[in-house]
């Protein structure tokens, strides 16, 4: 049975600082420990009171919450949002600096935007491009074809039925410690913490999907 209600917020795989010098140690503990715990709290308590809503994953909880009436649907879709997007940022993060681009994903990457160099030159536009709050994405559509997107807050591109293969979080709260208004020199930076290896696995999975 995947996770449902009530949602934990479960350790990073990693130490708070072993992503440093380019994700400093306390951003990490605050992001972690107090951003995405308040999501995960408010989720919780916007989920109190609806026994239907507690047997659904976080994906089901995305997708339904636009249908919903928005006293619930509302909190329900910007925590879950909040949830996943920041699991999904997590996730793909790792000391392990310096990580090669997996082979089957390095190939998409060539397909459908020339080369890494370009692409991460697309991707850290993208990322400057978000006004205000929000992500930059890289996703794979339902043909497993790459695009570069932004969202909004905390908006999903799993709301339009896209795979997320890795999202770099642009909200001030993700570098404003470190870098104060320099998103830009954090983009460049998250580069070297990027886990290619969950990166390769996410297109994977939609790889195998489609043949489905
Ligand atoms: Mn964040």
């Amino acid at each position: 049975m995947p996770e449902h209600y009530p949602f934990q917020n479960p350790p990073l795989p990693y130490p708070y600082d072993a992503l440093e010098p380019y994700i400093d140690g306390e951003t990490m503990y605050y992001h972690h420990d107090k951003h995405l715990q308040k999501y995960t709290d408010e989720l919780n308590k916007a989920l109190r009171g609806q026994p239907w809503l507690q047997e659904m994953s976080l994906e089901q909880l995305i997708q339904v919450a636009p249908r919903l009436p928005s006293e619930v649907g509302t909190p329900v879709g910007r925590n879950a949002g909040g949830v996943y997007n920041h699991r999904l940022f997590f996730q793909a993060l790792s000391p392990m600096t310096g990580m090669k681009v997996g082979a089957t994903l390095a190939a998409a990457i060539a397909r459908d935007f020339g080369s890494v160099p370009r692409f991460q030159e697309q991707f850290i536009a993208a990322a400057l491009s978000v006004f205000g709050s929000g992500y930059a994405w890289l996703i794979a559509d339902p043909s497993c074809k790459l695009h570069i997107v932004t969202t909004a807050n905390q908006e999903t591109p799993i709301m339009w039925g896209e795979h997320p293969i890795l999202n770099l979080d642009v909200w001030e709260h993700a570098y404003y410690l470190k870098y104060k208004n320099e998103r830009e020199t954090y983009s460049e930076n998250w580069w070297n913490v990027v886990n290619w290896m969950v990166a390769d696995e996410r297109y994977q999975v939609c790889l195998a999907q489609r043949g489905r």
